[in-house]
Order: structure tokens, then sequence, then C-alpha cells
């Protein structure tokens, strides 16, 4: 089937200026529109944030995210509508937002910056600061994400060690694991970095039994999805001193709700699930669908097919 038209979603406004993903896609062979609604044509390929129900009717919809965890795939499958996702573009930027999560973890700059509104010039104590140099990452997940964090963590003379489904190993990784093992694989590292899809598998991946395995001074960053931490497990054991701190971009609810404990601890970095941000994602996203555009018109598979 032919492509007639490309729409643009109103749901991208949630990463970026629906206008510069237009302008972007203006050198496509259909025309480009934007849409409010989810009134669509069988001739349509729809470039959307997330699912609505009118997306069904369509011939192909785009996810913009990498986590495609809140469309229903079973039904896209079923009623024949083709179903990409973005995975491939977010090493670099989720891989900066996480090496600058650990180093103000390590040179304290999150505390600094907290003193800083107080005016307060204290420095902490003796046994606080420390390096990034030596220490052991575990990265869990080993796609885009997590080999953005691997580049990025080696460069900083981290040791990296990983998960991922298949345990195939990865450039940069020293030892890989497979699932079955995460206890064993973050039992000895000062950082662990969530960087994998929200799935069955993956929901409450790190709860009590996980957060317990982790050394008293470990740190946890979640860029995946809230639901991949057990959060009040995490609760818990800060509270409990049972680990040293957590940098979570993403929350069982968004936007994490005004009461929630993990607001006013010192010991968290919370990002508004921001860590993927960048004033060149329209673009980024726009290579992705031209690619696809042109893949379709050659009759070739396109990439990043998710049904
Ligand atoms: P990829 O598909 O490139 O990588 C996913 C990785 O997770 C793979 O290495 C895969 O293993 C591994 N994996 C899957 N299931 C498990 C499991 N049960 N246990 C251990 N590892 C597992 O995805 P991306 O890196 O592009 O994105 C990952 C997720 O990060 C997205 O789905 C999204 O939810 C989230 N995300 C968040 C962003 C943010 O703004 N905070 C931005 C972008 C993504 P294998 O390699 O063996 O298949
Ligand atoms: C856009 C965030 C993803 O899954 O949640 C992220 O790709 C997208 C700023």
């Amino acid at each position: 089937t032919e492509i007639e038209r490309a729409v643009v979603h109103e749901s991208v406004g949630k990463a970026l200026p629906p206008g510069t993903l237009v302008d972007a896609l203006s050198d496509l062979p259909v025309p480009v529109e934007r849409l409010t609604g989810d009134d669509v044509a069988p001739t349509d390929a729809v470039v959307a944030f997330g699912p609505e129900p009118g997306f069904l009717d369509a011939r192909w919809v785009h996810c913009i995210r990498a986590g495609y965890d809140e469309f229903d795939v079973d039904a896209y499958r079923a009623a024949g509508v083709v179903l990409t996702n973005s995975t491939g573009i977010h090493g670099t930027t989720v891989g900066e937002t996480v090496a600058g999560y650990l180093l103000a973890f390590a040179r304290r700059l999150h505390v600094y910056r907290d003193q800083q509104a107080a005016r307060t010039w204290e420095r902490r104590p003796y046994g606080e600061p420390f390096t990034l140099d030596g220490e052991r990452l575990c990265v869990v997940g080993l796609g885009t994400l997590g080999r953005g964090i691997v580049e990025r963590a080696t460069g900083l003379g981290m040791e990296v060690v990983g998960v991922r489904r298949s345990g195939e190993p990865v450039e940069g990784v020293e030892r890989v694991y497979t699932p079955d093992a995460l206890p064993e694989a973050v039992a000895d590292a000062r950082f662990v970095a969530l960087a994998v899809p929200l799935t069955d598998e993956t929901t409450g991946l790190v709860g009590e039994a996980e957060l317990a395995a982790m050394r008293e001074d470990a740190y946890l960053v979640n860029v995946a999805r809230g639901a991949v931490v057990d959060q009040d497990a995490l609760v818990a054991a800060l509270e409990a001193s049972g680990i040293d701190g957590a940098a979570l971009d993403t929350f069982e609810s968004e936007p994490l709700p005004p009461g929630s404990p993990l607001w006013d601890r010192e010991d968290v970095i919370v990002t508004p699930h921001a860590a993927a941000m960048t004033r060149a994602y329209h673009a980024d996203v726009a290579d992705l669908v031209r690619t696809n555009f042109e893949r379709w018109r050659a009759g070739g598979d396109l990439v990043n097919r998710v049904d």
C-alpha cells in the first residue's frame, strides 16, 4: 500500500515543539500535516509520542520514543498496522545524563548545589567525596542507552559490568551477565544503572531483594521506566541506609507527586523524565522516519519495527 500522507500528532509536543518535526519532515514525498485528535486515514503514516485509539486505522505508526510500552503491540499486529519505535537515538543524551549523575554523586555536586541556594560555604566531610576512576558500574540493559552509558563510564576510568537478555559480550563491558544472575551482577557495584525496556520480565526488576544485594555505599540510577523499580522498596532502602542514594529520571507515577518522599532527600537526584532531552530531538526522529519512508517505497524491511 502506498502512504499518501504523513501526520505529526500533537502528542509529540511532550518531547519537542511539533512544528520543528513538521519542518524537518518537509522533504518527504508526501504531504506532512499536523494532527489533533486521532482521526486518521488507512493511507496515513502517523508520527506520535504515545498511542491513540484511532491510530489503529493508520497504515504505519512511528513512536518517537524508544519505550513503546504504552502501545498495545498485539492490537497493532491484529489490525495490520506497522509499528516502529525510536530506539537508537538516545545513547548520547542519556549517556551524558548518567555520566552527570555519577559525577555529581562522586564529587558531591548535588549537595553543593543545594547548599548554594542557602549561600552555605561548607565542605563535605573528608570521608565523603570520591572519584569514579576505578569504581565499578553495573549497567542493566546493554542496548542503545546501556552502551551510551558504558562508553562514558569507561572514558571516566570506571570498571563496567552489565546485564542483558542474551548474555552476549559488549565492547567495554568486562563481564556480561544474564538476567537470572542480576543479584550477582549488582553485588560488587558502586553504581547500578537501569536501561531496560518495561516488559513483564522487567516490571519490579529491582525490589527489596535486589536492593539488599547491592552494596551499602551503592547508588541506583533509573533512566528506564519507573515501574522497573519497586519505588516503595527503594524509599525503604534509602531510609534504612541500605544504599547511599539514587538518581531517578523515571517514576511509577509521572509527574512525581508532590507528596513523594523522594523530593526531599539530599541523597536522591530527581530529574523530570528529561535524560533524553535535546534540541536536536526533532532532527534525530526525522532521520529515522525518512529512512523508513525510503525503505517503504523500495519495498524493504523497516528499521525499528516492533510488531
Ligand atoms: P534497546 O532495545 O536498544 O536495549 C534494551 C536492552 O535491554 C537490551 O540490551 C536487552 O537485552 C536488555 N533487556 C531486555 N530485557 C531484559 C531483561 N529482562 N533483563 C536484562 N536486560 C534486558 O533499548 P534502548 O536502549 O533504546 O531503550 C531502553 C529503554 O530505556 C526504553 O525501552 C525506554 O523504556 C527507556 N528510555 C528512557 C529514556 C528516558 O528519557 N529516560 C530515553 C530512551 C529510552 P539484549 O541486548 O540481550 O536484547
Ligand atoms: C523524550 C523521552 C523514550 O522512551 O521516554 C523516552 O524514548 C523519551 C524526551
